[in-house]
Formats: C-alpha cells, sequence, structure tokens
C-alpha cells in the first residue's frame, strides 16, 4: 500500500502513513534499519500520550521558538528518521527561524549523508551541512562526533530531534543550549535537554514554526521571558504522568 492509498478515514491513519514514510526512507538509503526500531518505540510512547500534543508540550514548542529566535547560530540537526518523516516541515521551521540545516547521523556513512542532503534540497532546502565533516563534538567515537566546524560545531543553539542520550550529553557538554524533540520523557536526550519536546516529531516540528511565525515580531525581552518561563522539569513531569495516568479511552482503538 502507498502513502496515497491508506483511506483517510482509517483510525491509525496518522500512524500508518508514519510507518509509510519510515519504510520508504529506509528503501531510498536514508533511514537506516535502527530506525525503523526507534519509530516503533517513539509510536508505542505516542499512543500512550493518546497521540496528541500536550499543553506543557506546546509551552516548550513556544520556548523552543523563542530561544531559536534569540540565537545568533542555531542549527538544525537531521537524521535518517528526521529526513523520512518530515523534511519539508523541517526547511519551514530551518527558513522560518534563521537556522541552518545540518545532516548529523547516529549510524555516520557519507553516502548516507550526501542522500539525506539531497533529499532536503528536494524539499526546498538551500543549503545544507554535515558533508564537510571538519569538526567535532568531543567526547565521542570518531563516526558519531562527526559535525561541521562551521555547523553544530559552532553553534549556540542546537535542535536534536530523535537523538541518542550519549550525543545529547556531549552536546551538552559543549555548553550548547539543546532543544530536544522525543516521545520518550525518560529518555536521557530530553532529561538534558534545556528544552524538552515530548512530542510527536510529525506535530512538534510545524508547531515550533507556528510559534515562531506568531512571536516574529517580539521583542528580545518578550522572548526571554517566554523562554524564562518555561520550566523544562516541569514539561517532563506533566508527559511522564499523562503516560503514567492516561487511560486508553484517549488513544484511538489500534
Ligand atoms: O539516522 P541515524 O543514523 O542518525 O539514526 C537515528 C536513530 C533515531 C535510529 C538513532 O538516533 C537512534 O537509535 O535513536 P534511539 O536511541 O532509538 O532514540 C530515538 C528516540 O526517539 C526514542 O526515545 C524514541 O522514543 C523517539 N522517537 C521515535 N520516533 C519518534 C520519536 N520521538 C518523536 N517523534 C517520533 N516520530
Amino acid at each position: 500500500m502507498t502513502e496515497t492509498e491508506i483511506p483517510e478515514d482509517h483510525p491509525r491513519y496518522a500512524s500508518l502513513v508514519t510507518r509509510h514514510r519510515i519504510e520508504a526512507g529506509v528503501e531510498r538509503g536514508i533511514t537506516s534499519k535502527q530506525g525503523l526500531i526507534a519509530q516503533g518505540r517513539g509510536e508505542a510512547f505516542d499512543y500512550l500520550l493518546g497521540e496528541r500534543t500536550l499543553p506543557s508540550a506546546d509551552d516548550a514548542a513556544r520556548a523552543a521558538a523563542a530561544t531559536l529566535l534569540l540565537a545568533d547560530r542555531p542549527v538544525i540537526s537531521v537524521n535518517g528518521n528526521v529526513a523520512a518523516l518530515a523534511p519539508g516541515e523541517t526547511v519551514e521551521l530551518a527558513e522560518a527561524v534563521g537556522a541552518e540545516l545540518e545532516v548529523n547521523l547516529f549510524n555516520h556513512t557519507d553516502e548516507r549523508v550526501r542522500r539525506i542532503a539531497d533529499h532536503l534540497r528536494e524539499h526546498g532546502a538551500d543549503e545544507v551541512k554535515g558533508l564537510a565533516g571538519d569538526g567535532e563534538i568531543p567526547g565521542l567515537d570518531h563516526a558519531r562526533g562527526v559535525v561541521d566546524a562551521d555547523g553544530i560545531e559552532a553553534a549556540d543553539v542546537v535542535v536534536v530531534p530523535l537523538e541518542d542520550g550519549d550525543r545529547a550529553a556531549a552536546l551538552d557538554a559543549m555548553g550548547k543550549t539543546e532543544i530536544v524533540v522525543d516521545l520518550n520523557p525518560g529518555s536521557r536526550s530530553p532529561r538534558t535537554a534545556d528544552v524538552p519536546i515530548v512530542d510527536n516529531l510529525l506535530r512538534a516540528v510545524p508547531n515550533v514554526t507556528a510559534h515562531a511565525e506568531d512571536l516574529a515580531d517580539a521583542t528580545p525581552a518578550e522572548l526571554e521571558r517566554v523562554v524564562d518561563e518555561f520550566d523544562a522539569d516541569a514539561a517532563l513531569d506533566a508527559a511522564e504522568g499523562a503516560i503514567r495516568e492516561g487511560s486508553f479511552a484517549d488513544a484511538d482503538a489500534a
């Protein structure tokens, strides 16, 4: 079944489209096979969250937008899952906040970096970083620590959707302000983040863009207030509470 053949009234429509995109990403050499497993894990958490954006995740998305608008050198890190699931939405977010896009892979191969960069360009990106590989994230083995010197290495704010905990910690140790999108509030990456967005990437990325458009005319003082009022620990607790205390009545039947 192709994406266009999935009936829109199917109760699992969004989930089926997502699976199809990840599968197509693997077939095109964009997404790693491990990306399929990561997607399955994320889906389980999304199911428990009721497949909706919690108010706390919406607050996080607004704080993320304000953080990005205040940044001097923001970079959005793109891996194989992000490229397969939301390429156009990620390019739109970069445009809305003036961020660079950099391909940065857990399972790094030059070939996959090139394919993802091409895929982002097909979805409207002008410049995509990650091909130079002349910088590093200290503390990681070579392949996982490869970044661009004028991209992630020089960034003050990095958006890291679906990141592994080690790299999130290493970026934090470099002094980066991190915005993490991850459906698992117990994962080390959102727990390391300055702004953890516990939401599906497919909902979170356009939501941050919408908040950035809404805040486009805000003064730096107003943006700083949005950032200061956001409480990362409270947002993580709210997501954990929704997962532990939620009801299956919140979610559609599988
Ligand atoms: O393309 P690469 O080589 O960089 O590899 C990317 C993956 C995602 C395979 C790699 O970073 C990895 O193995 O990640 P983990 O350690 O499995 O962590 C992925 C996290 O993302 C998990 O906590 C999932 O719950 C979460 N996740 C999966 N799908 C989504 C998600 N969070 C938000 N939206 C999703 N659609």
